[in-house]
């Protein structure tokens, strides 16, 4: 769709190109962000910004812009491509250098992608919810990290697209980490849990807003590790990522959660989750 940004600047996608040496290709190399766009407007676009800064970081990549900077571009792209309701996509690899495991000694511009997508708001399977398969977590130890190489995401949603499923919710031996683009939420004699924020796990901005809703709502809420027998026997069970929002999960591996419909707890946040959008971003149709 029309621009994308290039190292600061934007220019016409179709002229957007990069080097077959950039060690985001090569290696996956580099870091990326997923921010919603409502109404022409970033939804909680300051904590997708830190997050971004604080991935880079952690690889030793420094983001070559202020974060004011590049939101006011990203910005200015919206703008640019009449985006309403979508996303943007934003990429920072270690930039060009020759092949070669280690990072390069010669000072090398990190490089920054960006587009645009339409994307609608997921309606029918927040209504109805979505099925689930479990698989292992095959992932390496710092999940944290919102990095580019994302294999162990992709076989597991694979495989969840094969068994005709939305999600695969992932665990590492008896614990539930995280879905495979997703957190994962379950209820418990009304407690909201949902596994702590470490190293195991990608810290959802979604996840940020519903525990941040919860606590303005009195709903108790529990960040610790839960387990498979935990899960098969919850009263709810929901994900929430920045494109699926509060999505209930109504099966997991061909059995019914509960009843195989939204409980009420999911449906509750789901409606406070639309009110704190239209919060930041105006009113949703
Ligand atoms: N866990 C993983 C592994 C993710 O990839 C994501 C989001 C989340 C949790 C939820 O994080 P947010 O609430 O900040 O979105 N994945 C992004 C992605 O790759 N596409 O869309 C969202």
């Amino acid at each position: 769709m029309g621009f994308a940004i290039l190292n600061g600047k934007i220019i016409d996608r179709s002229e957007a190109k990069v080097d077959v040496e950039d060690r985001g290709y090569q290696f996956g190399d580099g870091v990326y962000e997923v921010i919603r766009v409502y109404n022409g407007k970033m939804f909680t676009a300051a904590e997708h910004l830190e997050r971004f800064v604080k991935s880079s970081d952690s690889i030793g990549i420094s983001l070559p812009y202020k974060t004011e900077e590049l939101s006011a571009l990203l910005e200015e792209l919206i703008e640019k491509n009449n985006l309403e309701l979508g996303i943007i996509y934003m990429q920072l690899t270690r930039g060009v250098s020759p092949r070669n495991h280690a990072f390069p000694i010669a000072k090398v511009a990190p490089a920054l992608t960006a587009y645009t997508k339409e994307f609608e708001r997921p309606v029918e399977s927040m209504k109805t919810g979505v099925k689930t398969i479990l698989t292992e977590d095959i992932r390496w130890l710092r999940c944290d990290i919102k990095s580019l190489n994302l294999l162990g995401n992709l076989l597991a949603k694979q495989k969840a697209a094969e068994a005709g499923c939305f999600e695969a919710i992932l665990h590492r031996d008896e614990n539930v980490t995280e879905g495979s683009s997703s957190n994962i939420y379950i209820v418990k004699n009304g407690v909201v849990i949902t596994h702590e924020s470490n190293n195991l796990i990608l810290k959802g901005i979604t996840k940020d807003v519903i525990l941040e809703l919860c606590l303005a709502n009195n709903i108790p809420v529990e960040e610790r590790t839960f387990t498979l027998e935990e899960l098969a026997s919850a009263e709810e069970v929901f994900l929430s990522s920045t494109t699926s929002e509060v999505m209930p999960i109504v099966g997991i591996d061909n059995k019914k959660v509960i009843e195989g419909q939204p409980g009420p707890v999911t449906k509750t946040l789901q409606k406070l989750f639309q009110q704190e959008i239209e919060n930041q971003c105006g009113k949703l149709n």
